[in-house]
Protein backbone atom coordinates (compact mmCIF):
# COMPACT_ATOMS: atom_id res chain seq x y z
CA UNK A 1 0.00 0.00 0.00
CA UNK A 2 1.37 3.22 -1.18
CA UNK A 3 1.73 6.38 1.66
CA UNK A 4 -0.68 8.06 -0.21
CA UNK A 5 -3.23 4.72 0.07
CA UNK A 6 -2.67 4.50 3.28
CA UNK A 7 -3.49 7.65 3.96
CA UNK A 8 -7.01 7.35 2.18
CA UNK A 9 -8.21 4.75 3.99
CA UNK A 10 -7.08 6.62 7.65
CA UNK A 11 -9.60 9.37 6.26
CA UNK A 12 -11.73 6.39 5.39
CA UNK A 13 -11.70 4.66 9.03
CA UNK A 14 -11.80 8.32 10.99
CA UNK A 15 -14.93 8.63 8.59
CA UNK A 16 -16.71 5.45 10.23
CA UNK A 17 -17.15 7.72 13.62
CA UNK A 18 -19.80 9.48 11.32
CA UNK A 19 -22.39 6.41 10.68
CA UNK A 20 -25.64 6.69 12.11
CA UNK A 21 -27.08 2.87 13.02
CA UNK A 22 -30.60 2.34 11.79
CA UNK A 23 -29.83 5.41 9.05
CA UNK A 24 -29.46 5.03 5.58
CA UNK A 25 -26.58 6.42 4.20
CA UNK A 26 -25.09 8.15 0.81
CA UNK A 27 -22.17 6.73 -0.35
CA UNK A 28 -19.73 8.49 -3.52
CA UNK A 29 -17.06 7.13 -5.44
CA UNK A 30 -13.39 7.22 -6.23
CA UNK A 31 -10.67 4.72 -3.92
CA UNK A 32 -11.27 6.70 -1.10
CA UNK A 33 -14.51 5.84 -0.66
CA UNK A 34 -13.88 2.34 -1.53
CA UNK A 35 -11.32 1.92 1.68
CA UNK A 36 -14.63 3.42 3.41
CA UNK A 37 -17.10 0.57 1.86
CA UNK A 38 -14.10 -2.04 2.38
CA UNK A 39 -13.81 -0.71 6.44
CA UNK A 40 -17.52 -0.87 6.69
CA UNK A 41 -17.31 -5.07 5.86
CA UNK A 42 -14.58 -5.56 7.67
CA UNK A 43 -15.61 -3.86 11.06
CA UNK A 44 -19.08 -5.80 10.50
CA UNK A 45 -21.10 -2.48 10.21
CA UNK A 46 -23.69 -3.76 7.78
CA UNK A 47 -26.22 -4.37 9.95
CA UNK A 48 -26.51 -0.90 11.31
CA UNK A 49 -26.42 0.26 7.90
CA UNK A 50 -30.15 -0.33 6.66
CA UNK A 51 -29.53 0.45 2.67
CA UNK A 52 -27.17 3.11 0.87
CA UNK A 53 -27.76 5.39 -1.59
CA UNK A 54 -25.00 5.70 -4.58
CA UNK A 55 -23.36 7.44 -6.88
CA UNK A 56 -22.43 5.77 -9.47
CA UNK A 57 -22.79 1.79 -10.94
CA UNK A 58 -19.31 1.08 -9.41
CA UNK A 59 -20.08 1.93 -5.82
CA UNK A 60 -23.35 0.19 -6.01
CA UNK A 61 -21.71 -2.93 -6.94
CA UNK A 62 -19.06 -2.10 -4.38
CA UNK A 63 -22.30 -2.32 -1.94
CA UNK A 64 -23.89 -5.04 -3.07
CA UNK A 65 -21.00 -7.65 -2.47
CA UNK A 66 -20.83 -6.56 0.71
CA UNK A 67 -24.30 -7.06 1.41
CA UNK A 68 -25.57 -3.50 1.49
CA UNK A 69 -28.91 -2.89 0.14
CA UNK A 70 -28.65 -0.17 -2.35
CA UNK A 71 -31.79 2.02 -2.66
CA UNK A 72 -33.38 4.67 -4.43
CA UNK A 73 -33.03 8.54 -3.21
CA UNK A 74 -36.52 8.90 -4.97
CA UNK A 75 -37.97 6.23 -1.53
CA UNK A 76 -35.39 7.30 0.88
CA UNK A 77 -35.79 11.19 1.27
CA UNK A 78 -33.34 13.28 2.92
CA UNK A 79 -30.17 11.27 4.02
CA UNK A 80 -28.29 11.90 7.71
CA UNK A 81 -24.85 11.30 5.72
CA UNK A 82 -23.23 11.29 2.51
CA UNK A 83 -19.62 10.10 1.99
CA UNK A 84 -17.85 10.83 -0.52
CA UNK A 85 -13.54 12.03 -1.98
CA UNK A 86 -12.56 14.61 -3.71
CA UNK A 87 -9.90 15.48 -6.13
CA UNK A 88 -9.14 19.21 -4.42
CA UNK A 89 -10.59 20.99 -1.51
CA UNK A 90 -9.55 24.23 0.30
CA UNK A 91 -9.70 25.68 3.43
CA UNK A 92 -13.62 26.39 3.05
CA UNK A 93 -14.16 22.71 2.58
CA UNK A 94 -15.34 23.95 -1.33
CA UNK A 95 -14.16 20.85 -3.52
CA UNK A 96 -13.72 19.91 -7.13
CA UNK A 97 -14.97 16.63 -7.70
CA UNK A 98 -15.53 14.34 -10.78
CA UNK A 99 -12.14 13.21 -11.37
CA UNK A 100 -14.38 9.63 -10.86
CA UNK A 101 -16.78 10.77 -13.69
CA UNK A 102 -19.89 10.48 -10.96
CA UNK A 103 -20.14 14.00 -10.16
CA UNK A 104 -23.48 14.84 -11.10
CA UNK A 105 -25.04 11.53 -9.23
CA UNK A 106 -22.37 12.94 -6.15
CA UNK A 107 -23.78 16.40 -6.13
CA UNK A 108 -27.27 15.18 -6.16
CA UNK A 109 -26.86 12.83 -3.29
CA UNK A 110 -24.53 15.76 -1.64
CA UNK A 111 -27.28 18.24 -1.65
CA UNK A 112 -29.92 15.77 -0.60
CA UNK A 113 -27.90 14.53 2.51
CA UNK A 114 -27.90 16.89 5.75
CA UNK A 115 -24.19 16.04 6.50
CA UNK A 116 -21.59 15.76 3.89
CA UNK A 117 -18.45 14.38 5.58
CA UNK A 118 -15.60 14.39 2.72
CA UNK A 119 -12.68 12.23 2.90
CA UNK A 120 -9.13 12.74 1.32
CA UNK A 121 -5.73 11.87 1.46
CA UNK A 122 -3.84 15.07 2.44
CA UNK A 123 -2.45 15.55 -1.37
CA UNK A 124 -5.61 16.76 -2.32
CA UNK A 125 -5.52 19.88 0.10
CA UNK A 126 -4.99 23.13 -2.30
CA UNK A 127 -4.94 26.90 -1.37
CA UNK A 128 -6.71 27.79 -4.56
CA UNK A 129 -8.93 25.21 -6.27
CA UNK A 130 -8.37 25.04 -10.14
CA UNK A 131 -4.86 22.67 -10.56
CA UNK A 132 -7.18 19.62 -10.83
CA UNK A 133 -9.02 19.92 -14.33
CA UNK A 134 -12.60 21.24 -13.58
CA UNK A 135 -15.13 18.46 -14.79
CA UNK A 136 -17.99 19.67 -16.44
CA UNK A 137 -20.97 17.69 -17.27
CA UNK A 138 -22.88 17.91 -20.97
CA UNK A 139 -25.54 16.96 -23.14
CA UNK A 140 -24.03 15.26 -26.24
CA UNK A 141 -25.47 17.85 -28.85
CA UNK A 142 -23.88 20.73 -26.56
CA UNK A 143 -20.44 19.33 -26.64
CA UNK A 144 -18.80 21.91 -28.98
CA UNK A 145 -21.64 25.40 -28.02
CA UNK A 146 -19.91 24.51 -23.69
CA UNK A 147 -16.61 23.97 -25.15
CA UNK A 148 -17.07 27.51 -26.53
CA UNK A 149 -18.93 29.30 -23.66
CA UNK A 150 -15.86 27.71 -21.38
CA UNK A 151 -12.77 29.18 -23.24
CA UNK A 152 -14.82 32.31 -23.42
CA UNK A 153 -14.58 31.93 -19.04
CA UNK A 154 -10.55 31.60 -19.65
CA UNK A 155 -10.51 28.01 -19.49
CA UNK A 156 -9.50 24.97 -21.97
CA UNK A 157 -11.65 22.29 -22.06
CA UNK A 158 -11.02 19.04 -23.01
CA UNK A 159 -12.95 16.13 -24.12
CA UNK A 160 -12.57 13.38 -21.27
CA UNK A 161 -11.89 10.71 -24.13
CA UNK A 162 -13.75 7.40 -24.61
CA UNK A 163 -16.28 8.11 -21.27
CA UNK A 164 -19.83 8.32 -21.21
CA UNK A 165 -21.32 8.84 -17.58
CA UNK A 166 -24.20 6.75 -16.06
CA UNK A 167 -26.12 9.41 -17.19
CA UNK A 168 -25.19 8.74 -20.91
CA UNK A 169 -23.49 12.28 -21.22
CA UNK A 170 -19.37 13.61 -22.10
CA UNK A 171 -17.20 15.15 -19.88
CA UNK A 172 -15.29 18.43 -20.47
CA UNK A 173 -12.05 18.71 -18.00
CA UNK A 174 -11.56 22.46 -18.30
CA UNK A 175 -7.78 23.14 -17.40
CA UNK A 176 -6.44 26.73 -17.05
CA UNK A 177 -8.98 28.14 -14.30
CA UNK A 178 -7.77 29.81 -11.65
CA UNK A 179 -10.88 29.56 -9.24
CA UNK A 180 -10.41 32.38 -6.69
CA UNK A 181 -14.00 32.71 -6.35
CA UNK A 182 -16.13 29.23 -6.27
CA UNK A 183 -19.37 29.86 -5.65
CA UNK A 184 -19.71 32.34 -8.91
CA UNK A 185 -17.96 30.29 -10.85
CA UNK A 186 -19.95 27.10 -10.36
CA UNK A 187 -22.64 29.35 -10.73
CA UNK A 188 -21.71 31.08 -14.04
CA UNK A 189 -20.72 27.03 -15.49
CA UNK A 190 -24.50 26.06 -14.28
CA UNK A 191 -26.06 28.53 -16.13
CA UNK A 192 -24.66 27.51 -19.75
CA UNK A 193 -27.03 25.80 -21.50
CA UNK A 194 -25.78 21.80 -21.72
CA UNK A 195 -24.37 21.87 -18.89
CA UNK A 196 -25.91 19.17 -16.47
CA UNK A 197 -23.60 19.99 -13.67
CA UNK A 198 -19.96 20.99 -12.81
CA UNK A 199 -17.92 19.47 -10.39
CA UNK A 200 -17.25 22.57 -8.37
CA UNK A 201 -18.66 22.34 -4.77
CA UNK A 202 -19.07 25.19 -3.94
CA UNK A 203 -22.25 26.44 -3.11
CA UNK A 204 -23.05 23.22 -1.13
CA UNK A 205 -19.14 22.94 0.35
CA UNK A 206 -18.71 19.49 2.69
CA UNK A 207 -19.47 19.63 6.04
CA UNK A 208 -16.94 17.92 7.55
CA UNK A 209 -13.00 17.44 5.51
CA UNK A 210 -11.57 14.48 6.83
CA UNK A 211 -7.60 14.62 5.86
CA UNK A 212 -5.54 11.49 5.95
CA UNK A 213 -1.72 11.76 6.66
CA UNK A 214 1.49 9.99 7.44
CA UNK A 215 0.69 10.40 11.21
CA UNK A 216 -2.99 10.00 11.52
CA UNK A 217 -5.91 12.05 10.38
CA UNK A 218 -7.29 15.61 10.93
CA UNK A 219 -10.83 16.98 10.77
CA UNK A 220 -11.82 20.48 9.30
CA UNK A 221 -15.40 21.75 9.69
C1 LIG B 1 -15.06 11.11 -6.15
O1 LIG B 1 -13.92 11.10 -5.39
C2 LIG B 1 -14.78 11.94 -7.35
O2 LIG B 1 -15.52 13.09 -7.39
C3 LIG B 1 -13.34 12.19 -7.23
O3 LIG B 1 -12.80 12.09 -8.47
C4 LIG B 1 -12.90 11.09 -6.33
C5 LIG B 1 -11.57 11.20 -5.70
O4 LIG B 1 -10.91 10.09 -6.07
P1 LIG B 1 -10.04 9.22 -5.09
O5 LIG B 1 -10.79 9.05 -3.81
O6 LIG B 1 -9.88 7.96 -5.84
O7 LIG B 1 -8.77 10.00 -4.90
O8 LIG B 1 -16.09 11.54 -5.43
Amino acid sequence: MTTQDAAKRKAAEAALAYLEPGEVLGVGTGSTVNHFIDLIAEKRLQADIPGAVSSSNATTERLKKIGIRVLDLNDTGTLSIYVDGADEANAHLQLIKGGGGALTREKIIAAASRTFVCIVDESKLVGVLGKFPLPVEVIPMARSYVGRQLTALGGHPVLRDGVTTDNGNLILDVRGLDIVNPVELEARVNAIAGVVSVGLFAQRPADVLIVGGPSGTRTIK
